[in-house]
């Protein structure tokens, strides 16, 4: 392919010239990371254990989220990590809520700013309202407080950072940890190998409440991400977006592997990237071929105990999950590949790294 000639000035050309090699890449996502802003809303410095994929994938949302955010967030490891007084990471506002109620205090800010707005108080300017919560604040405690907030139609996009065990308190299982996955309350021992229960499907019954946006996502794939979290942060109502999110000391892998782990994840059917869309199913990350469960599996401490039968048990349940998926999606809008069309990633504040790099390379004007 023709590299970028300093002399080619005009921008259509230069966008054409990145999307030409974008579409060439095997994986846009590998990519995409290099294309977002390099202002941080999460700054570092903030004390999450290496490795943590929780705080990659927060990183990778605000960055797309930007300035114009107010996000509640609830007690769990991100807030922990964070917020130890007087220091901050967080750039942007941020309101630090009780383990149960991220949904609920989002529902005030969003009608807070619709009064502000009708009362002249403020500019009519977009102001996105996130709430954020782990699998432990969203599937278990704060379900009631996220159900009502949907139920009632608030403005804001709602984002589970599920780990898949309450791991700020010492790895105790919430219902969205994994079946055969130990934990320090279902421990795999002589009589149980880990935790008994299927993980909780948060995607259904977000999308239960006939909400006009619910994704899942995961830090592997970033430039799915950031799409998702754009659209959550356009569609008017609420918008929900469950994000895996691997932890080397709760899963028992090592820091450097998390990633690896997320894409294992997607890429065995047990984490499917997906959206649901005013009721329609599109699988954003599809295959024919999932990889199998074992290599997943088998990378991680908590399913040491994990034996043959419980691994088939698993297998049998994610084809079957990923073949009712996958019925859903085809009937309605089917598999949208990963294009150049979406990767050119525009931080909120304008020009994206992409398009900065590229006009500088090409020696097109400032
Ligand atoms: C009402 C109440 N019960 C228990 C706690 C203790 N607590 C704080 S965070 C937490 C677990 C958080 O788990 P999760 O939401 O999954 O977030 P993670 O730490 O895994 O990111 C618990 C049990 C609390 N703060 N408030
Ligand atoms: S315990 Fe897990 S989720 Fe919490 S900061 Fe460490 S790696 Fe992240
Ligand atoms: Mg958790």
């Amino acid at each position: 392919m023709k590299s970028l000639e300093p002399g080619d000035k005009n921008k259509q050309q230069i966008v054409t010239k990145c999307k030409e090699r974008i579409n060439a890449m095997s994986d846009a996502n590998v990519y995409a990371v290099k294309t977002m802003t390099s202002k941080e809303y999460f700054a570092p410095g903030h004390r999450a254990c290496s490795g943590c994929g929780q705080a990659v994938a927060v990183r990778m949302v605000q960055k797309t989220l930007g300035r114009n955010v107010v996000m509640a967030s609830a007690t769990g490891c991100m807030e922990v990590v964070s917020s130890p007084f007087p220091q901050s990471s967080w750039q942007v506002p941020w309101i630090h809520v009780a383990f149960e109620n991220a949904a609920a205090v989002a529902s005030g800010i969003e009608a807070g700013l619709k009064a502000l707005r009708r009362k002249g108080k403020i500019d009519g300017r977009k102001i996105t309202v996130v709430a954020m919560a782990g699998d432990g604040g969203t599937a278990d405690i704060g379900l009631q407080a996220l159900s009502g907030a949907l139920e009632r139609g608030h403005d804001f996009l709602y984002v589970c950072y599920d780990n898949e065990a309450y791991m700020n308190t010492g790895v105790q299982r919430s219902s969205a940890t994994p079946f055969g996955a130990a934990t320090t309350t279902s421990p795999a021992g002589s009589v149980n190998s880990g935790q008994l229960t299927w993980k909780k499907n948060m995607m259904r019954i977000t999308a239960a409440h006939d909400i006009p946006y619910a994704a899942t996502a995961s830090p592997s794939h970033p430039l799915d991400l950031v799409n998702k979290v754009k659209k959550g942060m356009e569609i008017e109502g609420p918008a929900y977006l469950h994000v895996l999110s691997p932890c080397p000391p709760g899963w028992g892998i090592s820091a450097e592997n998390s990633i690896q782990l997320a894409r294992l994840a997607v890429e065995t059917g047990i984490f499917p990237l997906y959206e649901i869309e005013e009721g329609k199913h599109r699988m954003t990350m599809s295959t024919d071929k999932l990889v199998p469960v074992e290599q997943y599996l088998k990378k991680q401490g908590r399913f040491r105990r994990l034996s043959p039968e419980m691994m088939e048990m698993i297998q049998e349940r994610v084809r079957k999950e990923w073949q009712e998926l996958k019925e859903k999606s085809d009937l309605s809008h089917g598999h949208r590949p990963i294009t150049a069309e979406n990767f050119l990633l525009r931080s909120p504040e304008g020009e994206s790294e992409a398009e900065k790099i590229f006009r500088v390379k090409a020696g097109a004007p400032a």
